[in-house]
């Protein structure tokens, strides 16, 4: 029997996905610290970001979705190539990340502002917790790919993200990535 879904080698997405979607430095320029640079990014050619190809069976309990992301390497300024990321709709849903490729961090963080940064290098697995929002950044020069797998009742809440924003983000230094204080940032 052939398997429901098979990761590429040659850029690491699902053959069959139910859902594709692509974002663009414009569906988030004025996520970013410097949102002038993200702008002209936005001006010059408007580059993917990253792809998300989704497999989601009914959203019923006890069901799993999943999901492979490739994120492309860039910067915005000093700051890396990020998802949107999101708290799910129901705080009780966990999630697994499976890094395939490449070399990511996951920041994650409690509606009171608690911030992890975890390294996501190539085959580490990472269990982000109930109730912890969750943002991806590519921090090397190739594509990072990631399998993500979680209930298929979590559901996405990217509104709060936008509204709230993380306490922190994550940009270049000489030590490597490291966190920074999002001036932004509204507390809940
Ligand atoms: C992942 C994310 C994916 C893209 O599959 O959805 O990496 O990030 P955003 O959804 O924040 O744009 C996941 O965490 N699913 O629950
Ligand atoms: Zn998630």
């Amino acid at each position: 029997m052939e398997p429901y879904a098979r990761l590429t080698n040659a850029n690491g997405m699902l053959t069959k996905p139910d859902q594709v979607i692509m974002r663009r430095i414009s569906d988030m320029a004025s996520w970013y610290l410097d949102v002038d640079a993200a702008r002209r990014l936005e001006a010059a050619d408007d580059p993917v970001v990253y792809e998300m190809l989704e497999v989601a069976p009914p959203a019923v309990a006890g069901e799993l979705a999943f999901c492979t992301t490739t994120m492309h390497p860039g910067m915005v300024g000093d700051e890396y190539f990020m998802t949107k990321g999101h708290f799910h709709v129901d705080l009780s849903c966990a999630e697994i990340y499976y890094a395939y490729s490449g070399h990511g961090v996951l920041l994650a963080e409690t509606e009171s502002g608690e911030c992890r940064l975890v390294d996501m290098p190539q085959g580490a697995v990472v269990h982000v917790e109930p109730g912890w929002a969750h943002r991806t950044y590519n921090v090397g020069r190739e594509p990072l790919v990631f399998l993500a797998v979680y209930p298929s009742v979590a559901g996405h809440d990217y509104g709060r993200i936008e509204t709230h924003g993380f306490s922190h983000t994550v940009v270049r230094s000489e030590q490597g990535p490291v966190l920074t204080k999002n001036p932004r940032y509204a507390p809940q």
